[in-house]
Protein backbone atom coordinates (compact mmCIF):
# COMPACT_ATOMS: atom_id res chain seq x y z
CA UNK A 1 0.00 0.00 0.00
CA UNK A 2 2.90 2.49 0.75
CA UNK A 3 4.62 2.18 -2.81
CA UNK A 4 1.27 2.94 -4.23
CA UNK A 5 0.37 5.92 -2.41
CA UNK A 6 4.08 6.94 -2.45
CA UNK A 7 3.36 7.53 -6.30
CA UNK A 8 0.35 8.83 -5.89
CA UNK A 9 1.28 11.29 -3.23
CA UNK A 10 3.13 13.46 -5.66
CA UNK A 11 4.92 16.76 -5.57
CA UNK A 12 2.67 19.50 -4.53
CA UNK A 13 3.19 22.85 -5.78
CA UNK A 14 4.40 25.21 -2.61
CA UNK A 15 1.71 27.80 -3.77
CA UNK A 16 -1.58 26.24 -3.53
CA UNK A 17 -2.26 24.55 -0.53
CA UNK A 18 -6.37 23.04 -0.92
CA UNK A 19 -6.87 23.35 2.79
CA UNK A 20 -5.41 25.44 5.78
CA UNK A 21 -5.91 22.39 8.06
CA UNK A 22 -7.19 18.80 7.57
CA UNK A 23 -8.82 17.04 10.29
CA UNK A 24 -8.65 12.83 10.36
CA UNK A 25 -11.81 11.89 12.33
CA UNK A 26 -14.66 13.14 12.66
CA UNK A 27 -15.72 12.03 16.17
CA UNK A 28 -15.90 14.10 19.69
CA UNK A 29 -12.60 15.25 18.88
CA UNK A 30 -12.65 16.19 15.25
CA UNK A 31 -15.83 17.82 15.14
CA UNK A 32 -15.18 20.17 18.33
CA UNK A 33 -11.83 21.44 16.26
CA UNK A 34 -13.44 21.91 13.21
CA UNK A 35 -15.51 24.28 15.36
CA UNK A 36 -12.54 26.35 16.44
CA UNK A 37 -10.46 26.59 13.94
CA UNK A 38 -13.66 27.64 11.25
CA UNK A 39 -13.76 30.32 14.70
CA UNK A 40 -10.11 31.20 13.34
CA UNK A 41 -11.36 32.09 9.98
CA UNK A 42 -9.83 29.09 8.39
CA UNK A 43 -10.39 26.12 5.34
CA UNK A 44 -11.01 23.33 7.12
CA UNK A 45 -11.98 19.59 5.86
CA UNK A 46 -12.73 16.34 7.62
CA UNK A 47 -12.06 13.37 6.52
CA UNK A 48 -14.10 10.69 8.43
CA UNK A 49 -14.38 6.95 7.16
CA UNK A 50 -17.74 6.74 8.58
CA UNK A 51 -20.74 7.16 6.74
CA UNK A 52 -21.82 9.24 9.63
CA UNK A 53 -20.16 11.07 11.88
CA UNK A 54 -19.77 10.06 16.03
CA UNK A 55 -16.19 8.55 15.83
CA UNK A 56 -16.29 6.22 18.52
CA UNK A 57 -20.33 6.33 18.72
CA UNK A 58 -21.23 6.19 15.31
CA UNK A 59 -18.68 2.33 15.34
CA UNK A 60 -19.40 0.97 18.87
CA UNK A 61 -23.41 -0.08 17.83
CA UNK A 62 -23.55 -3.15 19.36
CA UNK A 63 -26.18 -4.07 22.50
CA UNK A 64 -25.57 -2.87 25.44
CA UNK A 65 -22.85 0.00 24.11
CA UNK A 66 -23.29 3.06 27.03
CA UNK A 67 -21.45 5.40 28.98
CA UNK A 68 -19.67 4.48 31.77
CA UNK A 69 -19.18 8.06 33.12
CA UNK A 70 -22.36 10.31 33.90
CA UNK A 71 -24.10 11.40 31.07
CA UNK A 72 -23.79 15.33 31.95
CA UNK A 73 -20.31 14.85 32.90
CA UNK A 74 -19.47 13.46 29.07
CA UNK A 75 -21.36 15.87 27.23
CA UNK A 76 -19.19 19.30 25.22
CA UNK A 77 -19.29 22.10 27.75
CA UNK A 78 -18.47 24.68 25.05
CA UNK A 79 -21.89 25.71 24.38
CA UNK A 80 -24.07 27.08 27.19
CA UNK A 81 -27.45 27.14 24.54
CA UNK A 82 -26.39 23.42 23.85
CA UNK A 83 -25.93 22.41 27.06
CA UNK A 84 -29.27 23.76 27.76
CA UNK A 85 -31.23 22.16 25.15
CA UNK A 86 -29.90 18.49 24.90
CA UNK A 87 -31.54 16.71 27.97
CA UNK A 88 -29.81 13.53 28.41
CA UNK A 89 -32.27 10.78 28.93
CA UNK A 90 -30.54 8.09 31.76
CA UNK A 91 -27.61 8.75 34.15
CA UNK A 92 -25.31 7.08 31.73
CA UNK A 93 -26.68 7.06 28.14
CA UNK A 94 -26.67 4.58 25.94
CA UNK A 95 -25.19 4.54 22.35
CA UNK A 96 -28.26 5.59 20.19
CA UNK A 97 -28.95 8.58 22.56
CA UNK A 98 -24.99 9.87 21.93
CA UNK A 99 -24.83 9.05 18.71
CA UNK A 100 -27.96 11.25 18.33
CA UNK A 101 -26.43 14.23 20.38
CA UNK A 102 -23.33 14.29 17.95
CA UNK A 103 -25.61 14.37 15.16
CA UNK A 104 -27.13 17.17 16.69
CA UNK A 105 -23.83 19.09 17.40
CA UNK A 106 -23.00 18.65 13.55
CA UNK A 107 -25.94 19.50 12.83
CA UNK A 108 -26.43 22.75 15.22
CA UNK A 109 -22.83 24.11 14.40
CA UNK A 110 -23.56 23.66 10.67
CA UNK A 111 -20.05 21.07 10.50
CA UNK A 112 -20.96 18.98 7.37
CA UNK A 113 -20.29 20.96 4.68
CA UNK A 114 -16.54 20.40 5.90
CA UNK A 115 -17.16 16.77 6.36
CA UNK A 116 -16.43 14.63 3.73
CA UNK A 117 -17.53 10.67 4.61
CA UNK A 118 -16.79 7.61 3.10
CA UNK A 119 -13.08 9.14 3.41
CA UNK A 120 -10.48 6.91 4.72
CA UNK A 121 -7.09 8.64 5.20
CA UNK A 122 -4.61 5.74 3.78
CA UNK A 123 -1.42 8.09 3.77
CA UNK A 124 -0.18 11.39 4.99
CA UNK A 125 3.44 12.82 3.93
CA UNK A 126 5.19 15.86 4.42
CA UNK A 127 5.51 18.24 2.34
CA UNK A 128 9.04 20.58 3.11
CA UNK A 129 8.92 22.52 -0.22
CA UNK A 130 4.97 22.96 0.16
CA UNK A 131 5.19 23.73 3.78
CA UNK A 132 2.39 21.17 4.51
CA UNK A 133 0.85 17.89 3.96
CA UNK A 134 -0.37 15.71 1.34
CA UNK A 135 -3.05 13.55 1.88
CA UNK A 136 -4.25 10.49 0.29
CA UNK A 137 -7.63 9.06 0.92
CA UNK A 138 -7.93 4.97 -0.08
CA UNK A 139 -10.00 6.35 -3.39
CA UNK A 140 -6.44 7.51 -4.73
CA UNK A 141 -7.86 11.22 -4.20
CA UNK A 142 -5.17 13.78 -3.03
CA UNK A 143 -5.78 16.27 -0.55
CA UNK A 144 -3.11 19.28 1.11
CA UNK A 145 -3.21 21.08 3.85
CA UNK A 146 -1.05 23.40 5.99
CA UNK A 147 -1.90 21.49 9.20
CA UNK A 148 -2.87 17.83 9.68
CA UNK A 149 -4.49 17.35 12.87
CA UNK A 150 -5.28 13.80 13.46
CA UNK A 151 -8.33 12.97 15.68
CA UNK A 152 -8.44 9.37 15.10
CA UNK A 153 -9.44 8.39 18.52
CA UNK A 154 -7.70 6.03 21.27
CA UNK A 155 -9.71 2.97 20.65
CA UNK A 156 -10.81 3.32 16.67
CA UNK A 157 -8.48 0.23 14.95
CA UNK A 158 -10.57 -2.97 16.06
CA UNK A 159 -8.46 -6.31 16.06
CA UNK A 160 -9.82 -9.62 15.80
CA UNK A 161 -8.05 -12.82 17.60
CA UNK A 162 -5.59 -14.83 15.24
CA UNK A 163 -7.60 -18.20 15.36
CA UNK A 164 -7.60 -20.61 12.88
CA UNK A 165 -10.61 -21.37 10.95
CA UNK A 166 -12.30 -17.90 11.33
CA UNK A 167 -13.21 -17.68 7.99
CA UNK A 168 -14.63 -21.03 7.36
CA UNK A 169 -17.86 -19.71 9.89
CA UNK A 170 -20.76 -20.36 8.28
CA UNK A 171 -22.98 -18.26 10.82
CA UNK A 172 -22.71 -14.56 10.77
CA UNK A 173 -19.94 -13.11 13.02
CA UNK A 174 -18.94 -9.10 14.07
CA UNK A 175 -16.25 -7.04 15.70
CA UNK A 176 -17.86 -5.08 18.48
CA UNK A 177 -17.06 -2.06 16.43
CA UNK A 178 -18.44 -2.71 13.38
CA UNK A 179 -21.44 -4.10 14.42
CA UNK A 180 -24.33 -3.95 11.39
CA UNK A 181 -26.62 -0.69 11.15
CA UNK A 182 -29.16 -3.00 10.95
CA UNK A 183 -31.08 -4.50 13.76
CA UNK A 184 -29.42 -8.42 14.82
CA UNK A 185 -31.69 -10.00 16.24
CA UNK A 186 -30.39 -13.27 19.10
CA UNK A 187 -33.66 -14.84 19.48
CA UNK A 188 -33.51 -18.58 19.17
CA UNK A 189 -29.93 -18.36 18.32
CA UNK A 190 -26.68 -19.41 19.86
CA UNK A 191 -24.40 -17.02 20.21
CA UNK A 192 -20.63 -16.96 21.40
CA UNK A 193 -19.43 -13.94 22.78
CA UNK A 194 -15.01 -13.79 23.08
CA UNK A 195 -13.89 -10.94 24.95
CA UNK A 196 -14.95 -9.87 28.78
CA UNK A 197 -13.68 -6.87 28.39
CA UNK A 198 -16.08 -3.33 29.13
CA UNK A 199 -17.67 -3.67 25.50
CA UNK A 200 -17.89 -7.65 26.52
CA UNK A 201 -19.15 -7.27 29.60
CA UNK A 202 -21.98 -4.77 27.80
CA UNK A 203 -22.72 -6.71 25.55
CA UNK A 204 -23.48 -10.19 27.19
CA UNK A 205 -25.63 -8.82 29.78
CA UNK A 206 -27.86 -7.99 26.70
CA UNK A 207 -27.72 -11.01 24.38
CA UNK A 208 -28.41 -13.28 27.62
CA UNK A 209 -31.71 -11.81 27.44
CA UNK A 210 -33.00 -13.33 24.81
CA UNK A 211 -30.55 -15.88 23.13
CA UNK A 212 -31.25 -19.26 23.36
CA UNK A 213 -27.72 -20.16 24.11
CA UNK A 214 -24.84 -17.95 25.00
CA UNK A 215 -21.42 -19.07 25.56
CA UNK A 216 -18.80 -16.68 27.16
CA UNK A 217 -15.22 -17.47 25.86
CA UNK A 218 -13.17 -15.68 28.84
CA UNK A 219 -9.42 -15.54 28.87
CA UNK A 220 -9.14 -12.86 31.39
CA UNK A 221 -12.00 -11.87 33.89
CA UNK A 222 -12.07 -8.11 34.50
CA UNK A 223 -12.98 -6.91 38.19
CA UNK A 224 -16.76 -5.22 37.13
CA UNK A 225 -18.58 -3.31 39.12
CA UNK A 226 -22.56 -2.23 39.67
CA UNK A 227 -23.07 0.81 37.28
CA UNK A 228 -26.26 1.43 39.11
CA UNK A 229 -28.13 3.64 36.09
CA UNK A 230 -31.53 5.36 35.49
CA UNK A 231 -33.54 7.31 34.11
CA UNK A 232 -32.66 11.21 34.80
CA UNK A 233 -35.93 12.41 36.47
CA UNK A 234 -37.36 15.80 35.23
CA UNK A 235 -36.53 17.43 38.44
CA UNK A 236 -33.14 15.99 38.17
CA UNK A 237 -32.96 17.55 34.68
CA UNK A 238 -33.45 20.99 36.10
CA UNK A 239 -31.18 20.50 38.67
CA UNK A 240 -28.82 19.42 36.50
CA UNK A 241 -29.01 21.91 33.47
CA UNK A 242 -28.56 24.55 36.30
CA UNK A 243 -25.41 22.82 37.92
CA UNK A 244 -23.80 22.83 34.77
CA UNK A 245 -20.42 25.35 35.44
CA UNK A 246 -20.40 23.28 38.83
CA UNK A 247 -20.60 20.25 36.99
CA UNK A 248 -17.77 20.88 34.90
CA UNK A 249 -15.66 23.02 37.37
CA UNK A 250 -15.64 19.57 38.96
CA UNK A 251 -14.58 17.62 36.42
CA UNK A 252 -11.47 20.45 35.95
CA UNK A 253 -10.23 19.33 39.60
CA UNK A 254 -10.65 16.09 39.55
CA UNK A 255 -7.45 13.44 38.92
CA UNK A 256 -9.27 12.44 35.62
CA UNK A 257 -11.68 14.72 35.11
CA UNK A 258 -14.46 12.68 36.56
CA UNK A 259 -17.28 13.14 38.73
CA UNK A 260 -15.04 11.12 41.46
CA UNK A 261 -11.77 11.65 42.47
CA UNK A 262 -9.61 9.93 44.97
CA UNK A 263 -10.56 9.88 48.79
CA UNK A 264 -8.34 11.90 50.88
CA UNK A 265 -8.12 8.69 53.06
CA UNK A 266 -5.44 6.05 52.86
CA UNK A 267 -6.63 2.71 53.30
CA UNK A 268 -5.16 1.74 56.54
CA UNK A 269 -6.24 4.89 58.18
CA UNK A 270 -9.55 4.03 58.90
CA UNK A 271 -10.71 0.72 60.84
CA UNK A 272 -11.63 -1.98 59.26
CA UNK A 273 -15.46 -1.55 59.89
CA UNK A 274 -15.15 2.11 58.61
CA UNK A 275 -13.64 0.58 55.83
CA UNK A 276 -16.38 -1.85 55.05
CA UNK A 277 -18.47 0.56 55.32
CA UNK A 278 -17.11 2.74 53.08
CA UNK A 279 -16.55 0.20 50.07
CA UNK A 280 -20.27 -1.25 50.55
CA UNK A 281 -21.02 2.67 49.79
CA UNK A 282 -19.17 3.03 47.23
CA UNK A 283 -20.63 -0.44 45.16
CA UNK A 284 -23.57 0.85 45.81
CA UNK A 285 -23.41 4.14 44.18
CA UNK A 286 -23.60 4.73 40.72
CA UNK A 287 -20.64 5.05 38.24
CA UNK A 288 -17.05 5.08 38.40
CA UNK A 289 -16.63 6.44 42.54
CA UNK A 290 -15.51 3.00 43.45
CA UNK A 291 -12.63 3.35 40.96
CA UNK A 292 -11.85 6.66 40.91
CA UNK A 293 -12.96 8.00 43.86
CA UNK A 294 -11.88 5.20 46.39
CA UNK A 295 -9.07 5.29 49.15
CA UNK A 296 -6.40 7.42 47.64
CA UNK A 297 -3.41 4.12 47.36
CA UNK A 298 -5.46 1.51 46.39
CA UNK A 299 -4.27 1.89 42.98
CA UNK A 300 -0.81 2.38 44.18
CA UNK A 301 -0.29 0.39 47.42
CA UNK A 302 -0.46 -2.96 46.90
CA UNK A 303 -2.14 -3.70 49.99
CA UNK A 304 -4.32 -1.35 50.01
CA UNK A 305 -5.57 -3.08 46.89
CA UNK A 306 -5.43 -6.28 48.15
CA UNK A 307 -8.22 -4.88 50.50
CA UNK A 308 -10.61 -3.54 47.93
CA UNK A 309 -9.87 -6.52 45.60
CA UNK A 310 -10.99 -8.84 48.21
CA UNK A 311 -14.04 -6.59 48.93
CA UNK A 312 -15.14 -7.15 44.91
CA UNK A 313 -14.27 -10.78 44.56
CA UNK A 314 -16.52 -11.54 48.11
CA UNK A 315 -19.16 -9.72 45.86
CA UNK A 316 -18.66 -12.34 43.09
CA UNK A 317 -19.16 -14.77 45.43
CA UNK A 318 -22.06 -13.51 46.21
CA UNK A 319 -23.70 -12.62 43.40
CA UNK A 320 -23.00 -16.00 41.25
CA UNK A 321 -24.71 -18.96 42.91
CA UNK A 322 -22.35 -21.93 41.42
CA UNK A 323 -19.05 -21.08 43.68
CA UNK A 324 -16.82 -22.96 40.78
CA UNK A 325 -18.24 -20.19 38.14
CA UNK A 326 -17.86 -18.06 40.72
CA UNK A 327 -14.00 -18.61 40.87
CA UNK A 328 -13.97 -18.15 37.18
CA UNK A 329 -15.13 -15.07 37.30
CA UNK A 330 -12.87 -14.14 39.71
CA UNK A 331 -9.34 -12.21 38.59
CA UNK A 332 -6.32 -14.02 39.89
CA UNK A 333 -3.64 -12.30 38.07
CA UNK A 334 -3.98 -8.60 38.60
CA UNK A 335 -5.77 -6.66 41.48
CA UNK A 336 -8.91 -3.97 41.05
CA UNK A 337 -8.95 -1.20 39.48
CA UNK A 338 -5.21 -1.91 37.85
CA UNK A 339 -6.98 -2.40 34.42
CA UNK A 340 -10.29 -0.37 32.97
CA UNK A 341 -12.91 -1.41 35.50
CA UNK A 342 -16.29 -2.37 33.42
CA UNK A 343 -19.14 -1.06 34.47
CA UNK A 344 -22.11 -3.39 34.83
CA UNK A 345 -25.72 -3.95 35.36
CA UNK A 346 -26.63 -7.87 36.70
CA UNK A 347 -23.47 -9.02 35.19
CA UNK A 348 -22.49 -11.54 37.15
CA UNK A 349 -26.41 -12.73 37.83
CA UNK A 350 -26.23 -13.61 34.28
CA UNK A 351 -24.09 -16.52 34.68
CA UNK A 352 -27.15 -17.65 37.50
CA UNK A 353 -29.18 -17.92 33.79
CA UNK A 354 -29.91 -21.58 32.45
CA UNK A 355 -29.05 -20.54 28.81
CA UNK A 356 -25.58 -18.92 29.77
CA UNK A 357 -22.49 -20.81 29.49
CA UNK A 358 -18.75 -20.03 30.83
CA UNK A 359 -16.12 -21.50 28.99
CA UNK A 360 -12.63 -20.78 30.58
CA UNK A 361 -9.83 -20.27 27.98
CA UNK A 362 -6.96 -20.55 30.38
CA UNK A 363 -8.51 -24.56 31.14
CA UNK A 364 -10.04 -25.12 27.56
CA UNK A 365 -8.58 -22.64 24.92
CA UNK A 366 -9.89 -22.48 21.25
CA UNK A 367 -8.30 -24.70 18.88
CA UNK A 368 -9.93 -23.43 16.11
CA UNK A 369 -12.88 -21.92 14.47
CA UNK A 370 -15.04 -24.61 12.62
CA UNK A 371 -18.04 -23.91 10.24
CA UNK A 372 -20.44 -24.77 12.64
CA UNK A 373 -18.71 -22.90 15.82
CA UNK A 374 -16.05 -23.32 18.17
CA UNK A 375 -13.95 -26.42 18.99
CA UNK A 376 -12.04 -26.07 22.39
CA UNK A 377 -10.03 -28.74 23.71
CA UNK A 378 -12.78 -30.62 25.32
CA UNK A 379 -15.96 -29.76 23.19
CA UNK A 380 -17.21 -28.41 19.95
CA UNK A 381 -19.77 -25.53 20.44
CA UNK A 382 -22.44 -25.33 17.85
CA UNK A 383 -23.06 -21.81 16.94
CA UNK A 384 -25.44 -19.07 15.23
CA UNK A 385 -23.15 -16.31 15.97
CA UNK A 386 -19.77 -14.93 17.07
CA UNK A 387 -19.44 -12.00 18.69
CA UNK A 388 -16.05 -10.85 18.76
CA UNK A 389 -15.43 -8.01 21.88
CA UNK A 390 -11.48 -8.45 21.24
CA UNK A 391 -10.68 -4.94 22.09
CA UNK A 392 -8.90 -2.77 19.82
CA UNK A 393 -4.72 -1.73 19.19
CA UNK A 394 -5.22 0.83 21.39
CA UNK A 395 -4.04 4.71 21.25
CA UNK A 396 -1.10 4.03 18.14
CA UNK A 397 -3.30 1.74 16.38
CA UNK A 398 -4.76 4.42 14.69
CA UNK A 399 -1.39 5.94 13.88
CA UNK A 400 -0.01 2.49 12.58
CA UNK A 401 -2.98 2.07 10.31
CA UNK A 402 -1.68 5.30 8.18
CA UNK A 403 1.31 5.44 6.01
CA UNK A 404 2.34 8.81 7.74
CA UNK A 405 5.58 10.27 7.26
CA UNK A 406 7.55 13.06 8.57
CA UNK A 407 10.28 15.62 7.46
CA UNK A 408 12.62 13.09 4.81
CA UNK A 409 10.40 10.82 4.46
CA UNK A 410 10.42 8.83 8.32
CA UNK A 411 7.38 6.67 8.92
CA UNK A 412 5.83 7.59 12.28
CA UNK A 413 5.47 4.05 12.58
CA UNK A 414 9.07 3.23 12.55
CA UNK A 415 9.68 6.28 14.85
CA UNK A 416 7.53 4.79 17.79
CA UNK A 417 8.72 1.18 16.95
CA UNK A 418 10.15 1.34 20.75
CA UNK A 419 7.25 3.42 22.17
CA UNK A 420 5.40 6.42 21.34
CA UNK A 421 7.75 9.40 21.85
CA UNK A 422 6.05 12.66 21.63
CA UNK A 423 5.51 16.49 23.20
CA UNK A 424 3.08 16.41 25.63
CA UNK A 425 0.69 14.26 23.67
CA UNK A 426 0.42 16.69 21.12
CA UNK A 427 2.95 16.87 18.51
CA UNK A 428 6.05 14.53 17.30
CA UNK A 429 9.71 15.92 16.29
CA UNK A 430 10.29 15.71 12.46
CA UNK A 431 6.38 16.00 12.31
CA UNK A 432 6.07 18.98 12.12
CA UNK A 433 2.30 20.87 12.04
CA UNK A 434 0.86 17.57 13.06
CA UNK A 435 -1.11 17.93 16.26
CA UNK A 436 -2.60 14.96 17.63
CA UNK A 437 -5.55 15.11 19.41
CA UNK A 438 -6.23 12.01 22.13
CA UNK A 439 -2.39 11.10 20.75
CA UNK A 440 -0.68 8.87 22.74
CA UNK A 441 1.19 10.17 26.06
CA UNK A 442 -2.17 12.64 26.47
CA UNK A 443 -4.39 12.43 29.53
CA UNK A 444 -7.52 10.26 28.82
CA UNK A 445 -9.61 9.92 31.75
CA UNK A 446 -13.23 10.91 31.07
CA UNK A 447 -12.37 11.57 27.38
CA UNK A 448 -14.52 14.25 26.38
CA UNK A 449 -12.99 16.16 28.96
CA UNK A 450 -9.68 16.04 28.01
CA UNK A 451 -10.73 16.61 24.26
CA UNK A 452 -11.86 19.72 24.83
CA UNK A 453 -8.74 20.80 26.52
CA UNK A 454 -6.43 19.40 23.68
CA UNK A 455 -8.46 20.95 20.88
CA UNK A 456 -8.25 24.62 22.71
CA UNK A 457 -4.58 24.16 23.32
CA UNK A 458 -4.31 23.18 19.62
CA UNK A 459 -6.23 25.92 18.42
CA UNK A 460 -4.48 28.52 20.97
CA UNK A 461 -0.65 27.26 18.86
CA UNK A 462 -2.23 27.99 15.43
CA UNK A 463 -3.72 31.35 16.50
CA UNK A 464 -0.34 32.23 17.58
CA UNK A 465 1.20 31.06 15.21
CA UNK A 466 -1.48 33.01 12.45
CA UNK A 467 -1.06 36.57 14.34
CA UNK A 468 2.63 36.11 13.68
CA UNK A 469 3.24 34.92 10.60
CA UNK A 470 4.58 31.58 11.29
CA UNK A 471 3.74 28.42 9.30
CA UNK A 472 5.88 25.62 10.23
CA UNK A 473 5.95 23.99 14.33
CA UNK A 474 7.98 21.18 15.17
CA UNK A 475 8.70 19.47 18.59
CA UNK A 476 12.60 20.37 19.37
CA UNK A 477 13.82 16.97 20.37
CA UNK A 478 15.10 18.12 23.65
CA UNK A 479 10.94 18.97 24.82
CA UNK A 480 10.35 15.24 23.30
CA UNK A 481 12.85 13.54 25.56
CA UNK A 482 11.90 15.48 28.68
CA UNK A 483 8.06 15.04 28.18
CA UNK A 484 8.59 11.57 27.56
CA UNK A 485 10.90 10.87 30.32
CA UNK A 486 8.49 13.00 32.15
CA UNK A 487 5.74 10.21 31.22
CA UNK A 488 7.40 7.39 32.13
CA UNK A 489 8.34 8.81 35.63
CA UNK A 490 4.34 10.12 36.75
CA UNK A 491 3.82 6.53 35.70
CA UNK A 492 5.95 5.00 38.36
CA UNK A 493 4.12 3.19 40.98
CA UNK A 494 1.03 3.06 39.59
CA UNK A 495 -0.39 -0.43 39.59
CA UNK A 496 -1.92 -0.49 36.28
CA UNK A 497 1.37 0.19 34.64
CA UNK A 498 2.79 -3.43 36.01
CA UNK A 499 -0.38 -5.23 34.28
CA UNK A 500 -0.73 -5.80 30.20
CA UNK A 501 -4.03 -4.31 29.34
CA UNK A 502 -4.74 -1.65 26.70
CA UNK A 503 -3.51 1.03 28.92
CA UNK A 504 -0.04 0.19 28.84
CA UNK A 505 -0.26 -0.89 25.18
CA UNK A 506 -0.35 -4.72 25.37
CA UNK A 507 -2.41 -6.21 22.46
CA UNK A 508 -1.45 -10.14 21.76
CA UNK A 509 -3.52 -10.18 18.73
CA UNK A 510 -1.05 -7.63 17.41
CA UNK A 511 2.69 -8.27 16.51
CA UNK A 512 5.12 -6.13 18.21
CA UNK A 513 2.34 -4.97 20.94
CA UNK A 514 2.51 -7.60 22.88
CA UNK A 515 5.27 -6.04 25.59
CA UNK A 516 4.20 -2.91 27.72
CA UNK A 517 4.64 0.35 26.58
CA UNK A 518 4.06 3.75 28.37
CA UNK A 519 1.54 4.82 25.96
CA UNK A 520 -0.90 6.94 28.37
CA UNK A 521 0.18 10.18 30.83
CA UNK A 522 -1.00 8.63 33.78
CA UNK A 523 -0.39 11.60 36.46
CA UNK A 524 -3.41 13.92 37.29
CA UNK A 525 -5.12 15.78 34.44
CA UNK A 526 -5.13 19.03 36.20
CA UNK A 527 -1.27 18.62 36.63
CA UNK A 528 -1.52 17.72 32.51
CA UNK A 529 -2.81 20.84 32.01
CA UNK A 530 -0.49 23.05 34.27
CA UNK A 531 2.53 21.87 32.19
CA UNK A 532 0.54 22.28 28.67
CA UNK A 533 -0.41 25.79 30.36
CA UNK A 534 2.46 26.91 31.56
CA UNK A 535 4.34 26.17 27.52
CA UNK A 536 1.64 27.99 26.26
CA UNK A 537 2.21 31.12 28.61
CA UNK A 538 6.31 31.12 27.80
CA UNK A 539 5.25 31.29 23.81
CA UNK A 540 6.01 27.73 23.29
CA UNK A 541 9.91 27.92 23.62
CA UNK A 542 9.84 24.01 23.72
CA UNK A 543 8.55 24.08 19.64
CA UNK A 544 10.39 25.06 16.37
CA UNK A 545 8.43 27.78 15.13
CA UNK A 546 9.01 29.57 11.76
P1 LIG B 1 -10.46 -4.81 25.98
O1 LIG B 1 -10.67 -4.20 27.29
O2 LIG B 1 -9.10 -4.76 25.39
O3 LIG B 1 -10.95 -6.32 26.07
C1 LIG B 1 -10.74 -7.25 25.05
C2 LIG B 1 -11.16 -8.59 25.55
O4 LIG B 1 -10.97 -9.56 24.50
C3 LIG B 1 -10.31 -9.07 26.72
O5 LIG B 1 -11.14 -9.80 27.58
C4 LIG B 1 -9.30 -9.99 26.03
O6 LIG B 1 -8.72 -10.96 26.86
C5 LIG B 1 -10.17 -10.62 24.99
N1 LIG B 1 -9.42 -11.20 23.89
C6 LIG B 1 -8.64 -10.55 23.01
N2 LIG B 1 -8.09 -11.43 22.15
C7 LIG B 1 -8.53 -12.65 22.50
C8 LIG B 1 -8.29 -13.94 22.01
N3 LIG B 1 -7.48 -14.15 20.97
N4 LIG B 1 -8.92 -14.98 22.61
C9 LIG B 1 -9.72 -14.77 23.66
N5 LIG B 1 -9.99 -13.56 24.18
C10 LIG B 1 -9.38 -12.50 23.62
O7 LIG B 1 -11.43 -4.17 24.89
P2 LIG B 1 -12.92 -3.62 25.08
O8 LIG B 1 -13.47 -3.36 23.73
O9 LIG B 1 -13.69 -4.48 25.99
O10 LIG B 1 -12.72 -2.28 25.84
C11 LIG B 1 -11.85 -1.26 25.34
C12 LIG B 1 -12.18 0.05 25.95
O11 LIG B 1 -13.30 0.61 25.24
C13 LIG B 1 -12.67 0.00 27.36
O12 LIG B 1 -11.65 -0.10 28.28
C14 LIG B 1 -13.46 1.26 27.48
O13 LIG B 1 -12.61 2.34 27.80
C15 LIG B 1 -14.04 1.44 26.12
P3 LIG B 1 -7.32 -10.64 27.63
O14 LIG B 1 -7.68 -9.71 28.73
O15 LIG B 1 -6.41 -10.01 26.61
O16 LIG B 1 -6.86 -11.97 28.08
Amino acid sequence: MAATHEAQVSAVAATALDHDAIIVGAGMSGLYQLIRLRELGMRVRVFEAGTGVGGTWYWNRYPGARFDSESYSYGYSFSRELLQEWSWSEHFAPQPETLRYLDHVADRFDLRRDIRLRSRVAAAHWREEAGGWEVALEDGSRHTARFLITALGPLSAPTLPRIEGMETFRGQSFHTSRWPHGPVDFAGKRVAVIGTGATGVQTIQEVAKTATRLTVFQRTPNWCAPLHNRPITHEEQRRIKAAYPEIFRRCQETFACFLHTPDSRGAFEVSPEEREAFFEKLYAEPGFGIWQGNFRDILTDRRANALITDFVARKIRQRVEDPLMAEKLIPKNHGFGTRRVPLETNYYEVYNQPNVRLVDLRETPIERITPEGIRTGDAEHELDMIVYATGFDAITGGFDRIDIRGVEGQRLKDRWAGGPQTFMGVLVEGFPNMPMLMGPHTALGNIPRSIEYNVDWVTGLIRHMRERGLTRADARPEAVAAWTDHVKAVGTGLLSNEVDSWFTGVNRNVEGKQTRTVARYSGSAPAYRAWCDEVAAKGYRELALA
